[in-house]
């Protein structure tokens, strides 16, 4: 593994299996002797973003905050796993393209099986006409049209979804490879 830093960026719905799969990729990046930090939307809005909503504005300077310092961390070397929701995709091109070495992950699982699921109960308010401004139902997500990794919780195992993002990784470490040049 070289020494650049990355920005692997998970986007997906409430309970997709985000925290998860950064918890698992971070496990095995470590083992790779990468530097590694998550930085999980949970986790920030707790502290960093203490105080915003999910409001339109108050999201976009979320991802703004989480990318300035997955930026920091980036250019210092620093394997940086992002796990947010991240709704609206100006911002979330805003910060990849400030950041650079990037990798745009989609998390996809179907509604009805996040509700099905429901691990914090808020499908079933937002559902039942309680929660406003819940993503996927009373509040827009807007998903990547063309990102750089694709998994989906409902079809594969977390398992699965991590290997699927170490070749991303790794096809991004060898340009010689992704180019098909031999020298
Ligand atoms: S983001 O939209 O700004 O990227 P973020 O990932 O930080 O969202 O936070 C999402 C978490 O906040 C969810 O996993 C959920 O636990 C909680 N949450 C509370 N209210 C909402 C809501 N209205 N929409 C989405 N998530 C919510």
């Amino acid at each position: 593994m070289n020494d650049d830093g990355l920005t692997i960026w998970l986007t997906g719905l409430s309970g997709a299996g985000k925290s998860t799969i950064a918890t698992l990729l971070a496990s095995r990046l470590i083992e790779r002797g990468a530097a590694v930090e998550i930085l999980d939307g949970d986790e920030v809005r707790t502290n960093l973003s203490a105080g915003l909503g999910f409001s339109k504005e108050d999201r976009d300077t979320n991802i703004r905050r989480i990318g300035y310092v997955a930026n920091l961390l980036t250019r210092n070397g620093v394997h940086v796993i992002v796990a947010a929701i991240s709704p609206y995709r100006a911002v979330r091109e805003e910060v990849r393209e400030k950041i650079g070495r990037f990798l745009e992950v989609y998390v996809e699982c179907p509604i009805d099986v996040l509700a099905d699921r429901d691990v914090k109960g808020l499908y079933r308010k937002a559902l039942a006409g309680q929660l406003d401004h819940f993503t996927g139902v009373s509040d827009p997500y807007e998903a990547p049209q063309r990102p750089d990794v694709r998994v989906n919780s409902s079809a594969e195992t977390v398992e699965e979804s991590v290997a699927k993002v170490l070749i991303a990784i790794d096809d991004l470490g060898q340009p010689d490879l992704a180019t098909g040049t031999d020298g």
